[in-house]
């Protein structure tokens, strides 16, 4: 296969046969420029807030800020750059990005999921993959073990920031590979990495696999048994990208995950502590 054809979103029944045979589907307007826009913006702003906390000069203008600013960080404490990862997706402007009704709209389809199925987002990120650094890319892999138990969901992933190339290390898919359902894989624990959980190599070598390289307000969407995996990034640019997924609520081994979150820096006992003095009542 070349390119990968690019739908429109009028085009609904091409896209949905398209998803059916290849387990993949690329629109061409399911981001918004403003929704993108207004990424950016806070993008830079936290990395900007967050060169500031390590006591780094800004960047220069631009773009500048995109990569230069995360190699600096990177470079004083990875924290910094874990930080920025833990913000973005809190932000209204990425929240609003990933609410789009026409994202939704579309997952619904995919899904076959009608208006009393709730969907459930989830793990829904902007990564940040800087040059030449594997510790958080993966093998070819299907997300049903990286997610919900026997959910039914949509996986999403986009460029965010700057277009996706083979040399920025966009993602790649094994085209049709989702009819395979649960292939042979393996669980690796690797210290210092993310779980990898890999794909029998002579079931990926069935398929037809390429890099999906895209361009700014492109949504890719693909099955949860697609086999995918991350480039790698040998470019000078960090790649940003977003990831995520939406779930069936209605489907019935759907069960909500727990969230929990830690602090870095003080935790809310201490701020207490600092500020209040308990008196014991006798
Ligand atoms: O963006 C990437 O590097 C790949 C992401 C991926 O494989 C995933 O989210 O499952």
């Amino acid at each position: 296969m070349g390119v990968p054809p690019r739908f429109s979103l009028d085009e609904r029944e091409a896209w949905k046969e398209y998803f059916e045979d290849h387990g993949f589907v690329i629109l061409k307007d399911a981001v918004s420029k403003d929704a993108i826009a207004n990424l950016r913006c806070e993008i830079a702003g936290i990395i900007r807030a967050f060169l500031k906390k390590a006591h780094l000069a800004p960047t220069e203008g631009g773009d500048a800020v995109f990569s230069e600013g995360i190699l600096s960080l990177e470079a004083v404490d990875h924290e910094f750059v874990a930080a920025t990862y833990d913000t973005i997706f809190q932000t209204p402007a990425f929240m609003r990005l990933i609410s789009d009704q026409r994202i939704e709209g579309v997952c619904r389809e995919l899904l076959g999921a009608p208006l009393d199925h709730p969907l459930y987002g989830f793990t829904n990120r902007c990564r940040i993959d800087p040059p030449q650094d594997d510790r958080r890319t993966y093998g070819w892999h299907q997300e049903i073990f990286y997610t919900i138990p026997r959910g039914r969901f949509v996986q999403t992933w986009a460029p965010l920031v700057f277009d996706t190339t083979i040399q920025s290390g966009t993602i790649e898919v094994a085209d049709g590979s989702h009819r395979e359902r649960i292939a042979p894989q393996a669980w690796n624990d690797i210290p210092g990495r993310a779980t990898q959980i890999i794909v029998d190599d002579a079931v990926v070598k069935k398929y037809l696999q390429f890099p999906v390289e895209m361009v700014l307000g492109e949504l890719l969407f693909f099955s949860g048994s697609l086999f995918h995996r991350s480039g790698r990034n040998s470019s000078r640019k960090v790649r940003y990208s977003l990831v995520g997924m939406y779930h069936d609520v209605m489907h019935e081994p759907f069960m909500t995950p727990k969230l929990s979150f830690s602090y870095r820096g003080m935790s809310p006992k201490e701020y207490y502590n600092e500020h209040i003095t308990n008196v014991s009542v006798a």
